[in-house]
């Protein structure tokens, strides 16, 4: 070989050195888990082995934040590091939404592909596929993840209880059938199958009165939404964790040696909860605690898969929920009346939908073996961050204004500091709130104070409330009266920020 042979070949061996340097990244997000529902967060009635196994090798932060008390919004907000209050129809997306999240800039996923990794999202989307409400769904459709970054996908597109219940691998619906086509409609009845509401004899779950998860029925049990066609291609609820994982197994181990990044978003806990056969009636607290078991199980055949591809230390892993717990969301499912004594929300005041802290503080555990040093942190982060912190692990530049409410926290991902936000808007149902030094002002309205259906204090009020979490972290006493100044003080913040000033 010549001199310049030799020395592209060097330069070539740096690069692959440098690539493999970068640390694999794998974001694993549950859903609807609260922030008392693994043993690692003080679950005493389960046991969560493989969550706390990840925390003892990591870093378990205690006040670590979605953006949103729901499922569209925190999932755009850690796609696109922007607050989704400040974008109109962000809120709760039916299964036939148009793609929410902007196909020309800078997202978390395609932050990657910059940095050279591989991408790919694996399990739940709920951020809209193609351009508008009416689509093909026997066609490709697109864009949807595949354009805002994931160089590889397969999701389903909504939730587990909405319509179409099947899955999309790179723009296609997966077992397709030209003699059985799918459509689809949220407002009117397509088909002429059984619906929940018609027929509820034919239900192996029963919905709850006044949810409305009654039309279409796939798989015994009634969806949001009609549905007809597509027999062939519907999931069945039991089979999904198996699926998703052999995906996400199959990602990593192609990938192995280049650095990746996956985005692996399971469906526990959230309803329609139909564990599979091994996890039914395993933890005694009905559906939804089988649920939390077979997630954990699932976050272990990830480490071990890491394991034995021998690519653990070096492996970076987000565990979190995209936001807070609720126990009837929908489906007669036992989890009220088997609850046997569990606090999804720990000490927490609220849960799902709601502005209290149990709406927004979720579990979140940064693990790398290679990097981090294992302990607690305390330090105030928001998913919402990992945009621009991962910018700074990556050393890419985010163009001006985008991303533009997210904050480097990297150094208290990896456990160097303390130090992190100092500021954090959250958002409720209906409700908006700010969180500065511990003090929390939750901005006054005029929605109801309960979700009757889930039993949720959603923490809306006429009055102006005031908590001090670092005293009172149950928000108990509201102290607005107490504290003029510093209520006068936070709305002003919360003003700021809401017209568009961030804190960066
Ligand atoms: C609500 C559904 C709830 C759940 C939620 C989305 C009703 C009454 N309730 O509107 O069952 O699907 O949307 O959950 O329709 S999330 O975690 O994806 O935000
Ligand atoms: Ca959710």
């Amino acid at each position: 070989m010549n001199k310049i042979g030799l020395l592209s070949l060097a330069l070539l061996s740096n690069l692959i050195v440098d690539a493999q340097q970068k640390p694999n990244v794998i974001i694993i997000m549950a859903d609807d888990l609260g922030y008392g529902d693994a043993s690692c967060y003080g679950a005493t009635k389960i046991s969560t082995p493989n969550i706390d196994k990840l925390a003892s090798r990591g870093i378990r932060f205690t006040n670590a934040h979605s953006t949103s008390g729901t499922c569209t919004p925190s999932r755009y907000a850690l796609m696109t590091g922007q607050y989704p209050w400040r974008k109109k129809g962000t809120g709760i997306l039916p299964g036939d939404a148009a793609l929410i999240i902007p196909t020309d800039k800078t997202t978390l996923p395609s932050l990657f592909q910059k940095g050279g990794y591989q991408t790919a999202i694996v399990g739940k989307w709920h951020l809209g596929l193609g351009n508008s409400l009416a689509k093909d769904w026997n066609g490709e459709v697109k864009p949807g993840p595949n354009e805002v970054g994931f160089d590889y996908s397969f999701i389903f597109p909504a939730t587990a209880d909405r319509v179409p219940t099947v899955f999309v691998e790179n723009h296609r619906v997966i077992g397709l059938d030209a003699g059985d086509l799918i459509q689809v409609d949220y407002e009117k009845m397509v088909g002429n199958e059984p619906t929940g509401i018609a027929n509820p004899e034919l239900l192996k779950m029963k919905s709850s009165p006044n949810h409305g998860h009654n039309n279409t029925i796939v798989n015994g049990i009634g969806r949001i939404g009609y549905m007809s066609g597509g027999k062939k291609a519907r999931w069945t609820d039991e089979e999904m964790p198996l699926t998703f994982l052999a995906k996400a197994k199959e990602f990593i181990e192609q990938k192995r040696k280049q650095p990746f990044f996956l985005y692996y978003a399971l469906t526990e806990p959230h309803v329609p909860r139909m564990p599979s056969t091994m996890f039914k009636g395993k933890s005694n607290l009905g559906y939804r605690g089988d649920a939390i078991l077979q997630l954990d199980w699932a976050v272990g055949e990830i480490l071990k898969e890491l394991e034995y591809l021998g690519i653990a230390n070096n492996t970076l892993i987000v565990f979190s929920s995209d936001n807070g717990p609720v126990l009837d969301d929908g489906y007669m499912d036992e989890a009220v009346t088997m609850q046997n004594g569990h606090t999804p929300a720990g000490l927490l005041r609220g849960g799902k939908y709601s502005i209290f802290e149990a709406g927004t503080r979720v579990p979140y555990i940064v693990s790398w073996p290679a990097k981090i040093k294992p302990g607690i942190s305390d330090a105030m982060i928001c998913q919402m961050d990992l945009l621009s912190s991962f910018s700074s692990m990556l050393q890419i530049k985010l163009p001006a204004g985008e991303a533009m409410d997210s904050e480097d926290v990297l150094s208290a991902l990896l456990g160097k500091s303390h130090n992190a936000r100092k500021v954090l808007v959250e958002q409720g149902l209906q409700s908006i709130a700010i969180v500065q030094d511990n003090w929390k002002y939750i901005e006054p309205n005029n929605e109801q104070a309960m979700n009757v259906l889930t039993n949720t204090a959603l923490g809306n009020s006429q009055q102006a409330q005031l908590y001090d979490l670092k005293n009172d972290i149950g928000e108990k006493n509201n102290l607005a009266e107490k504290y003029p100044q510093k209520l006068s003080e936070l709305v002003k913040l919360l003003q700021n920020i809401k017209q568009g000033n961030t804190r960066k």
